[in-house]
């Protein structure tokens, strides 16, 4: 069985630097430049929203976006790299202003469900099975403007549309509690599981967790794995880090809060991540300061930081452990694990 991890990131990673406030800092660089940059970092995998991987998803005929999603998988394969998962990004659309699988009109409803089926489509040619679904505008900026016990049955629906679309998709799930809206409908992995269990398939619906989401939602991001792992629902990470309680901030992973990092990587190997083949993703963000010639050193670090935590985690003394949960001496174990990460 392997002990090794495999890295995952998505083109949006790579990024120009625009934020609410002021408009990019630095030159676009082409998606062929961004491929050609994952093997040159150390990265395998590349995650995909639908319209990174074919551009214009929702005007393309059935034919146009096969030849297109096939003419990547071939540049992917050249490159030496593994398409991980495709996912829809119905929140940029303005069709989606108020949401896709949970709008109020009958028409947006369709078309979300219509332009996810298309980024279904676009996996299978790539050939992945698998597809992440951050239900970005399904929630609320007021609570009076929709039917939030409806808006569950729609979400079950429109997932149950998708697995009947395609036999071979697994759906995770990853729940963000706010932003862009104020409060949104699936923001734990609780939630996500729960809605999963209701559809046509439980099986083939399982969740992705982000160490910034969790926190945002004032949650451990390690116990929030640790649940979807053991239903053996973790299918995917977005490991990055957070800053509190603000708007999201996809920092380097482990860059506030190291013991939190040592935590998630503990769980990952106390759950067998490895062993199962899934991806590590970063969706991590170069700080907007970062020159042009520096700006993917976010996931290099993010990288090195992991795989450090990793050695921390097999090598803290297991003797040390026992022994401190057999006295029920947390602060002496909270001391060794404190001396382990300063390096002592
Ligand atoms: C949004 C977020 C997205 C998803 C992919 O906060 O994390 O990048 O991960 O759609
Ligand atoms: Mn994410």
């Amino acid at each position: 069985m392997s002990t090794e991890y495999r890295f995952s990131f998505g083109p949006w990673n790579i990024s120009e630097g625009a934020d609410p406030f002021g408009p990019p800092v630095r030159p676009t660089i082409e998606f062929s430049k961004k491929l050609a940059s994952y093997k040159k970092l150390g990265f395998e995998g590349v995650q995909f929203h639908d319209d990174d991987a074919v551009p214009d998803v929702d005007s393309k005929s059935a034919a146009e976006l096969e030849r297109a999603a096939k003419e990547l998988k071939k540049v992917l394969d050249g490159e030496g790299l593994v398409p991980e998962f495709v996912a829809p990004r119905l929140w940029e659309d303005p069709r989606g202003i108020d949401g896709g699988f949970t709008a109020n009109c009958p028409d947006v409803r369709k078309w979300a469900i219509d332009r996810t089926k298309r980024a279904v489509d676009i996996a299978s040619y790539l050939g992945t099975n698998l597809m992440v679904l951050w239900l970005a505008r399904e929630g609320t900026y007021i609570r009076e403007s929709k039917n939030a016990i409806q808006a569950y049955q729609y979400q079950i629906d429109a997932i149950n549309q998708l697995l009947e679309h395609n036999p071979e998709i697994h759906l995770a799930i990853e729940p963000k509690p706010n932003e862009p809206t104020d409060q949104a409908y699936v923001p734990t992995i609780g939630h996500a599981l729960a809605v999963a269990y209701r559809t046509v398939d439980p099986n083939r619906v399982g969740g992705l967790i982000e160490t910034a989401h969790a926190r945002l939602a004032g949650l451990d991001a390690s116990d929030e794995m640790a649940f979807a792992l053991s239903m053996d629902k973790l299918w995917s990470v977005h490991l990055n880090d957070q800053n509190g309680m603000k708007y999201d901030q996809d920092k380097t992973f482990g860059a506030v809060d190291l013991r939190s990092a040592y935590n998630q990587v503990r769980v990952l190997e106390l759950g067998g991540y490895p062993q199962t083949g899934r991806f590590i993703g970063l969706d991590v963000k170069a700080m907007r300061t970062q020159k042009a010639d520096v700006a993917e050193r976010h996931l290099a670090n993010s990288k090195t930081i992991f795989l450090r935590l990793v050695e921390k985690v097999r090598s803290f003394p297991k003797d040390v452990e026992r022994q401190c949960i057999e006295a029920r001496d947390y602060e002496a174990l909270e001391m060794a694990v404190i001396e382990h990460l300063m390096g002592k």
